[in-house]
Parts: C-alpha cells; structure tokens; sequence
C-alpha cells in the first residue's frame, strides 16, 4: 500500500523560500477540531503531568511543551500533512524542540510585529535557545501555526510580510523589560498590539524604522488548518475585536537535528516565568539524529510512544 505523501511540490517549495510562509493547509475538518479541542481544554488546564509542573508552569505564558503529556499534541506535531510539509524545507532528519499556545480573547490587543532568530530577546541573560552550524545560511525555525478556532481579521489572525525572513530589523541580544502592566494598554501605528507583556520595538536595529505594513497579509484559517512560516519573516497578529469569540493558535517549532538546542541552558526565564529544562527532550518526528547533541524524548510522561516519519523518498 503506498502511504499519503504530502511533501511540497517544486512549486510550492519554491513560494516558500521567497515568501517565507505557506498555506493555509487542511489538518483536521471542522467537527473534528472542535471535538479534540473539547477534550484538550480539561487536560491544558491541568498541569500535573506538565514537563515544568510546579514552577510556574500553569501560569507560564504560552503552556509550552504539552505534546510531552497530552496525547493530542504528541499526534499533532507528528502527523504527516505536516511533517511532510516541514521535511520538505529542513530535510529528512527534523525534530520539534516546541510547542506553544497563543490564545487571543476578546478585546485582546494583536501580537506586536516580530522575527525570531536564535530566542535569545526573551531570555533573561540573551543566550540563544538555537543554535544553527556555523556554515548554515540558515536561522530561525519552521513554525507550523495551527487554528484550534476560527482565526479571522476580527477574532485577531495572523499577518505576514511576505520575502522579509532573510533580514532581520530587530537584534534579539537587546532584550526586553517584561512588565504584564502594559498588556491590551498600547497602540502601535494606530492599533492596539503588544507582546504578552514585552514590547518588541525595544528590539528595533534602528529605532526610526517601521514595517511596511501596507505589504501585510492576513492569515485568516478555519478551525483545523495550519500555515508554516520562518520565524524570522515578519509576523504579527490583528487585535481580537470580538466580544464573544476566542482565537487559539497552536505553535510547533521544528528544526533540523543539526541545529542545538538550548545550549548550555538548564532554565528559561521568560514572561516572568521559570521553567526548569531537566525534563525537557526533542521529539524526532523524521528520520534519525546523526549528531548526538540534543536530548531526545520516544514518549510521552504518560508512555504514548511518538510517531517516527519514514517516507519511502525516490530521491
Ligand atoms: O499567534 C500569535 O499572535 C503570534 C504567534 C507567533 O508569534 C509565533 O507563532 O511565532
Ligand atoms: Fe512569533
């Protein structure tokens, strides 16, 4: 029997590397989202099994890493519309060092406009959480951005600026002053944006600049479909203005093997948070890891063993 293949055509490949993003792309049909999404929220609230359990972990930000005990997500992150998609950029050999939650409530200010090349802005000390081969043109990650809600201009989606993920305006190593005070009280060119208690204009290259926001394009997605994009393109998010409707995005960040993760890190201290990283491991979703420096997970805390992609590759 030959299994689906959902590689990226020459074509699409190609859009990628100019754009920087592409999709949206079909995961899961509507029914079937709301459905997961109903069974996920209980065990998102949930901590106890979190890899970071008892340091913050259910307040921290973003609830990273729960595809290391939620089922759901441990599929998620494996399956192969996406993983097909990601390997078909960073090759055969990829792991996700990340998952993370963006919800978005009603009245809730848009994410301000942002490129992410090492992470290092949100450590307190600017060490970088990737690291690329020094030879490697390449930086950032793959982000594999999915609606678990209808994701529209008025329920806040995302927004890209296409071709800009290969100059980098803003320099992660001038860190930023956390402060939640300043959450949903700031406007940016006229539209209220922050970034989940930062403010990413204090990363600005040249403090005079501002992104061309005339070349944005809106992500808007159903529930249960997915867009990829480097963290490095310029990205943002609408403002929820909404009185009734929740956005959530779920985030998986994928990397090759080659590139090291968290080097030399033990904690992430970020959004005012601490999370110990002693539990932490990659997940493998293709391939096999040639390097031997990054820690890797098989399973979850609760044993489901991950997903492994093998495609039979013709070339
Ligand atoms: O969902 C958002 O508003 C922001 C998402 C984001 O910045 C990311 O996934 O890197
Ligand atoms: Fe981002």
């Amino acid at each position: 029997m030959q299994a689906s293949n959902f590689s990226l055509t020459p074509e699409e490949l190609e859009q990628f590397e100019r754009d920087g993003f592409l999709g949206p792309f079909d995961l899961y049909d509507e029914a079937e989202m709301e459905k997961h999404l109903a069974a996920l929220r209980p065990r998102l609230l949930n901590s106890k099994k979190s890899i970071y359990h008892g340091e913050g972990a259910a307040s921290a930000i973003s609830n990273y890493d729960r595809h290391l005990d939620v089922e759901f997500l441990a599929e998620h992150i494996t399956r192969p519309e996406i993983v097909d998609r990601v390997t078909s950029v960073l090759g055969r050999n990829t792991l996700c060092w990340r998952t993370e939650f963006f919800p978005k409530y009603p009245g809730d200010e848009g994410t301000d406009w942002h490129q992410a090349e090492d992470f290092s802005s949100l450590t307190d000390s600017q060490q970088s959480q990737i690291l690329w081969p020094q030879d490697s043109p390449r930086r950032g990650t793959v982000t594999v951005w999915t609606a678990f809600t209808e994701s529209s201009v008025e329920t806040g989606c995302l927004q890209f600026i296409p071709g800009t993920h290969t100059t980098m305006n803003y320099d992660e190593k001038k860190g930023m002053d956390y402060d939640p005070e300043i959450v949903n009280k700031k406007e940016k060119g006229g539209v209220s944006r922050g970034f989940f208690g930062y403010d990413y204009r204090q990363l600005q290259k040249d403090a005079d600049w501002s992104p061309d926001e005339s070349k944005a394009v809106s992500q808007v997605m159903r529930p249960g479909q997915f867009v990829i994009f480097w963290s490095t393109l310029m990205h943002a998010s609408h403002p929820n203005t909404t009185t009734d409707r929740m956005r959530l995005g779920c985030a998986a960040r994928y990397l090759p093997t080659s590139v090291r993760v968290y080097p030399g890190l033990t904690q992430l201290q970020e959004f005012g948070s601490t999370l110990n990283l002693e539990r932490f491991g990659n997940v493998l979703v293709s391939g096999s890891d040639e390097y031997g420096h990054n820690r890797f997970v098989d399973r979850t805390v609760d044993g489901h063993p991950f997903r492994v992609r093998e495609l039979e590759r013709t070339s």
